[in-house]
């Protein structure tokens, strides 16, 4: 275990899209919050030789090519795994047996199975594990979570969540790992999907019990990718290599407490770019959600006088918001960074010890799983209606 209050030394693994991400959430947190001990970032892996000028250009130290000469050095206290889904049982099961803390990107991992072996190691591991469900570090939401633990939207009824893209929309959009079921585990479900079910779950403090699923590819084939940039890239000449995952999947979901669900998740939504909207409608009030605008919260009270009812647009950059008092001052927004920020910061306070921001652990991300799991099922079966089976020592608490 590290000492406390000691330097924690950071190798992150995976060097694309979440690897920048979180590379600049370690560089950043620590000069926006007051983390009481200092961040030093020490080594990226990359799978390519030609990635040290890039590692050089994010300021790492050091590159390394392969993460198991990595997340065992006695120099490393935080593995942060950012890889594709194949991998993170088996970079997290090494990391965990090695003593460090652990921060694994979502999904937890591809399948039940796996995501049992996690929980199972991070329960016994001196280190702290916690999955990387950043839009729980959006100040609205988090906002959101609090007005609904506090009671104020009453009895929940409803869940209606929708995570709509678009950049697959376009049939000759290239193949990416993230199309190719052995690596990536699902398409449009585990990618964004995913996130709805956390949200949701997590929102109201309430696990999805049952579901009923239907999902679809609408383009099986598409062009190998020349140049990766951000999640998609340039297409190239070759033949069209076949997608094995879905790519916009509808659910409709019932959770353990009797409230609806309704999660509908696409990368297919001509003209929505990353619009991760989520809706919950209590007996007392509701709260909406949208991405696109990340810096409100919409708020229904309906205790608010006859004549003056409506959703209230509260910009949630106010210092009483979640996470908001570091930055900047009221009505100059945050982006989708600083939900990364946030995650560090709560990542690191675990490590210190405070329980609260120990969340969600890997237990947390595999109950995520196992709606994944049931989704699928559900769809295989044209749609039946499918329990979400649970381990029988799962409690909701951890
Ligand atoms: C691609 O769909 C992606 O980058 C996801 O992998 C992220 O989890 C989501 O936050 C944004 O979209």
């Amino acid at each position: 275990m590290t000492i406390p209050d000691a330097p924690l030394r950071i190798a992150v693994i995976g060097n694309g899209f979440m690897g920048r991400m979180h590379t600049h959430a370690w560089r950043t947190a620590p000069r926006f919050f007051p983390l009481g001990r200092e961040i030093v970032p020490v080594v990226l892996v990359g799978r390519r030789a030609d990635g040290a000028a890039a590692a050089r250009d994010l300021d790492w130290p050091e590159y390394a090519t392969d993460w198991r000469e990595v997340v065992g050095r006695a120099d490393i206290d935080v593995v942060d795994i950012c890889t594709p889904g194949d991998t993170h049982a088996e970079i997290a099961l090494a990391a965990l047996a090695a003593g460090k803390h652990v921060l694994c990107e979502k999904p937890l991992a591809n399948s039940v199975a796996e995501a049992d072996r996690m929980v199972d190691a991070a329960a016994t591991a001196p280190g702290v594990a916690l999955c990387g469900f950043s839009y729980r570090r959006t100040p609205a939401l988090a906002a959101a979570r609090a007005h609904i633990a506090d009671g104020a939207l009453g009895e929940i009824r409803h869940v209606r969540a929708q995570y709509l893209q678009d950049w697959l929309s376009d049939p000759d959009a290239p193949h990416t790992w993230r199309l190719d079921r052995d690596r990536a585990g699902s398409g449009t479900l585990g990618d964004i999907g995913a996130h709805s079910i956390d949200t949701a779950q997590w929102l109201i403090g309430d696990d999805i019990a049952a579901v009923s699923a239907v999902l679809r590819t609408f383009v099986p084939t598409r062009p190998p990718m020349v140049t990766q940039a951000g999640i998609g890239g340039v297409a190239g000449a070759g033949e069209r290599l076949p997608v094995t995952v879905d790519d916009a999947v509808a659910v409709t979901a019932r959770f353990a407490g009797g409230a609806l669900g309704v999660i509908e998740a696409t990368r297919l939504a001509t003209g929505r770019r990353n619009a991760n909207r989520i809706e919950v409608n209590g007996s007392l009030g509701s709260v909406a959600f949208d991405f696109e605008r990340m810096n409100e919260l919409e708020y229904y009270r309906a205790d608010d006088p006859a004549g003056a009812q409506g959703f209230r647009r509260i910009q949630m950059t106010e210092p009483e918001h979640p996470y908001a008092g570091a930055w900047w001052p009221p009505g100059h927004g945050l982006g989708y960074e600083h939900l990364f920020t946030h995650q560090v910061v709560d990542f690191v306070r675990a490590i210190g010890g405070d329980v609260d921001a120990a969340a969600p652990s890997f237990a947390e991300a595999a109950r995520v799983q196992r709606v994944l799991a049931a989704v699928t099922e559900s769809a295989a079966n044209g749609a039946v209606m499918t329990p979400v089976h649970r381990r029988d020592d799962e409690g909701r608490a951890s």
